[in-house]
Order: structure tokens, then sequence, then C-alpha cells
């Protein structure tokens, strides 16, 4: 039986259009170089949360109206690093909730119970590990409200189809009241969104790159890395920020767990990731498509970014 990396690349690569899904760029190497990626000045992504996260929570938490006790449940929580200044917030005001953080990395799960054990006391925490498709049905049965924290600009991965299909199962899996806090990258100067994703440090590529490192390693391939290179296009129009590895010559590559050989053309594309940017008209649209009730949108000082705050 091929496992689901196997499967996925074998689909990807014998696609006309030869494509690999994003989500497979975060091994442990890759989420490693995706921490460089958000550390850099050009990708304002992450500043811009962390401002809104930090300077707004008294806001975020006064339009919740929740009883307590309450849950907030966040859905690939990583290092948590943006969400502390929220906890820190709700524990100093003596807030009784619980923070369940979800992640399919266990060593991050890990490291983020032990830092915040470490850095607030108060905090009860219960992280999860897996796929956050069966944990959210946990909420469901869960009798507190919940609020659901969907940040990063993760949305932005998912194709129009995908991101309602997503947001209909959070909404099924949430109670009449729960609300979502979900972070959109906004549409704005194009030449700031192409220089977060092509920067001149190759930072970037080499987190593209190292998805042909790890199907080397993990499907036995033989990929020279050396004759690929990364390039990415953004459509100001739909706002869809596309990055693909090029090969840089006609070649040919053998992948020995799928028993297979995949020609490359001179200058042929992999489509390796879609990060889609919004406007407010959209993020609205796609609230009511999915059944939400848009409570209202918290951006920073610059509108770069929203964390859209949606109510079942
Ligand atoms: C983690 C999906 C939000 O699309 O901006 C950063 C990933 N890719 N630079 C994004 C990413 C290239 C990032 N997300």
């Amino acid at each position: 039986m091929m496992n689901s990396f196997a499967e996925d690349v074998h689909a990807g690569l014998s696609s006309d259009n030869k494509y690999l899904p994003s989500k497979y760029l975060y091994d442990a190497n890759g989420s490693r170089i995706f921490q460089e990626i958000m550390n850099m000045p050009e990708y304002y992504l992450t500043d811009a949360e962390f401002e809104i996260l930090s300077m707004q929570t008294k806001q975020i938490h006064n339009s919740l109206h929740f009883s307590e006790p309450f849950n907030i449940i966040e859905l690939g929580a990583g290092d948590g690093f943006k969400t502390f200044k929220l906890l820190e917030y709700l524990v100093h005001n003596k807030v009784d909730f619980n923070y369940v953080p979800i992640d399919i990395s266990k060593g991050a799960m890990d490291l983020l119970s032990k830092t915040l054990k470490k850095r607030l006391p108060g905090l009860k925490i219960k992280p999860k590990v897996g796929d956050y498709f069966e944990i959210l049905k946990v909420n469901k049965e869960s009798q507190y409200p919940s609020l659901l924290l969907f940040l990063g600009s993760n949305i932005g991965n998912y194709s129009k189809e995908k991101a309602i299909s997503l947001l209909e199962l959070f909404h099924r899996n949430m109670k009449s009241g729960d609300k979502l806090l979900i972070g959109f990258d906004l549409k704005k100067n194009p030449i700031t969104i192409h220089k977060a994703y092509f920067d001149s440090y190759g930072i970037t590529k080499r987190f593209n790159l190292n998805l042909l490192i790890r199907i080397n390693r993990e499907l036995e391939a033989d990929f020279k890395i050396d004759d690929y290179d990364f390039y990415c296009h953004y459509n100001p129009i739909t706002g869809q920020l596309k990055s693909y590895i090029v090969s840089l010559r006609a070649q040919t590559v053998n992948i020995k767990a799928l028993n297979s050989a995949f020609h490359f053309g001179y200058n042929e594309l992999i489509w390796t990731e879609l990060s889609k940017k919004y406007d407010l008209y959209e993020i609205d649209q796609l609230a009511k498509e999915t059944g939400f009730e848009l409570n209202t949108n918290l951006l920073d000082c610059k509108h770069l970014f929203s964390d859209s705050l949606w109510e079942k």
C-alpha cells in the first residue's frame, strides 16, 4: 500500500500541469525554513497579525460575549507565538478558559505546552496532536462556548471551492454562538506582495526546493536539486500568488518508491503553492456563502492583514 504522500506525489507529477500539494512543504526542515520566512522583514504577514493579536486583545475579548468557562481552539497552532499576547491578556484578567492548540506536529505541541506552562503558569492548556478534522468533532460535544482560531492566512492555501468546504466543515462542527477568528492576507500593492514571496535571500526558494529533497529522502528519488529554481507570480486581479519549482533543463527523475520515472521539460513548472489574497468584500462574501455572520474585521494599522471574527 502506498502512503498518501507517495500517492499525492504520483498524482501531481503525472498531471499535464505538474503540481505538488503545499501541505508537504512542512516536514521538520520545511517547518524550520518557514520560521526563517516568518522572520524576514519582507514577510509582513507575521508582524501585521502579531500587531492585531497583541494590540486588540481587549476588543477581541469584548466581542466574544461568552459565558465562562469557554474554549479557545487553535487549528494549526505551530509555535503559538502569535497567540501568546491574547492568552496572556486573558490569564492576567482572570478569565476562565481552556486553551486547546491542535497541530499535526507532536514536537511542536510538546514544545508549546512546555513553554506556555513556564511563561503562563495560570493557563489551562490541553494540547491535541492530530488532524484537526477529527478533533473538531470533539468541539461539538463540549458544553462550553468555543472560539476557533484559524490564523496566519492558512486559508490562503485553499482554492475557492476548498476554502468553502473547509469553512463549511468548521461550521458543521461549531455550536450556535461559537466564533471563528480567521486570518486573511489582504490585497495591497502587488510589489509588496511579490517581495514577501520572492525574497533576495533565497529563503523561499530553499523552502520550495526542500520538497524535492524530501521526495529524494522519503520516496528514494534522484532529483538533482541544483537543476531546479524557484519562481512565483502574483495576479493582482484575482489575488492569487502562485509558487512554482522550475526545471532548469530537460531531465528524467526516478522515484523508486513509486516505481516510476518522470520527465521534466526545459523550464517546465511544478506548481507548489497558492497564497490567495482577499479584499474585505470577498471576506464578507465568503462568510455569507458558508453560513457565518461576520462580526468584525480587525486590521493592523497599515491595513495589510485582517483577523476576521465570524459567528455561527
Ligand atoms: C503558511 C500558508 C500562510 O502562504 O504565506 C510563506 C506559506 N509560503 N512563504 C503563505 C508561505 C511561502 C504561508 N502560509
